[in-house]
């Protein structure tokens, strides 16, 4: 193992907080669950076949931006070593590791999978037998300051949170975690933040509602994270897929809905819970942003914009903010 691997979770961390999570969401109304339990292998897998779906625009639009302003926003951060919060499968990472100086370049990525983060440190390794690559098993929400505050460190940090997952978070996490990245930067830090934007419904729900059924897929998978992780009993067909823009609150939902009136058991959990018919979870909030609304959100949180970059469309964003 050639790269460093720094754990923050304990073992059962993702049980533990799943269970706590369903106890929580369940229990509410509406009912809700994080987006975060989606990426099981299937889910991963069929997030995978999301970003190559014709109606799914922000990962080829993000990837577009990258291949033309890559060097221009490596050059204006004057980075040297590349963060990046929710590595998945470091996809679009070559992108930017490619304009480093290969000669004292690190790379610290840190997920929650520790088999992503493996896939991934291995893959780099090989394709950059002089980089530097640190991986970091950790929640971006919890350890964000104890991360930012040790490993390597010799400032000229590009902290990158790319592929619109910002959106995911609600306006008071979103704030909270900004706050935590800017207070985990020290003078020559940078922030690349990946944040898709406000447009027609006639593109946005779309991509959230494929014609393939792709995204229905991935939704549904959730129920079924709950029947293998929890003993839970969804019956697969059960529920219809939904996704919705939400004008006022500028985010995309996904929602799942029950056709009928029925009953669910969570062996693990000692728990069962109703659903009315009609009656919807609510799964996934995907907000999108104006170029205004995030420099209010992000000098909310101490930051001063340093570049701004869209691809030919318009339709997503990568900027840069400095401490
Ligand atoms: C991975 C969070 C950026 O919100 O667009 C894709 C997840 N959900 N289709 C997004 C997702 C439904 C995606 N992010």
């Amino acid at each position: 193992m050639d790269y460093g691997f720094t754990d923050h979770l304990p073992e059962d961390f993702a049980d533990e907080s799943l269970r706590a999570d369903v106890l929580t969401g369940f229990g509410a109304t509406p009912k809700w669950l994080p987006p975060k339990w989606f990426y099981d292998k299937t889910g991963s897998e069929l997030f995978e076949d999301i970003t190559r779906l014709p109606e799914y625009y922000p990962t080829r639009s993000e990837r577009a931006i990258l291949q033309v302003d890559a060097a221009g926003i490596v050059g204006r951060a004057g980075a040297r070593h590349l963060v990046e919060l929710g590595s998945g499968s470091s996809g679009k990472t070559r992108l930017l590791l490619d304009r480093l100086d290969q000669d004292r370049a690190v790379y610290t990525a840190l997920d929650v999978s520790g088999s992503a983060l493996r896939q991934a440190a291995q893959a780099l390794r090989l394709a950059y037998p002089r980089l530097r690559i640190e991986a970091v098993r950790a929640d971006f929400e919890k350890h964000l300051t104890a991360v930012l505050q040790s490993g390597p460190d010799e400032g000229h940090r590009l902290i990158a949170f790319l592929g619109g997952t910002i959106g995911n978070l609600r306006p008071e996490q979103r704030q909270a975690f900004l706050s935590a990245v800017r207070d985990g930067l020290g003078p020559t830090d940078s922030f690349l933040l990946g944040a898709d934007l406000v447009k027609s419904p006639a593109v946005l729900v779309p991509a959230y509602d494929d014609a393939a059924g792709v995204t229905a897929a991935f939704n549904l998978n959730l129920l079924q994270v709950l029947n293998d992780r929890l003993g839970a009993n969804f019956a697969p067909g059960s529920f219809e897929h939904r996704a919705l823009w939400n004008e006022p609150e500028a985010w995309i939902e996904m929602r799942l809905r029950a056709k009928n009136d029925l009953t669910v058991r969570f062996a693990d959990l000692d728990l069962t819970v109703e659903f009315g018919a009609g009656e919807e979870l609510r799964t996934e909030i995907s907000a999108k942003f104006t170029r205004p609304r995030l420099e209010e959100e992000l000098s909310q949180a101490g930051f001063a914009p340093d570049g701004w970059w869209t691809d030919p469309d318009g339709r997503f964003s990568l900027s840069l903010w400095k401490p």
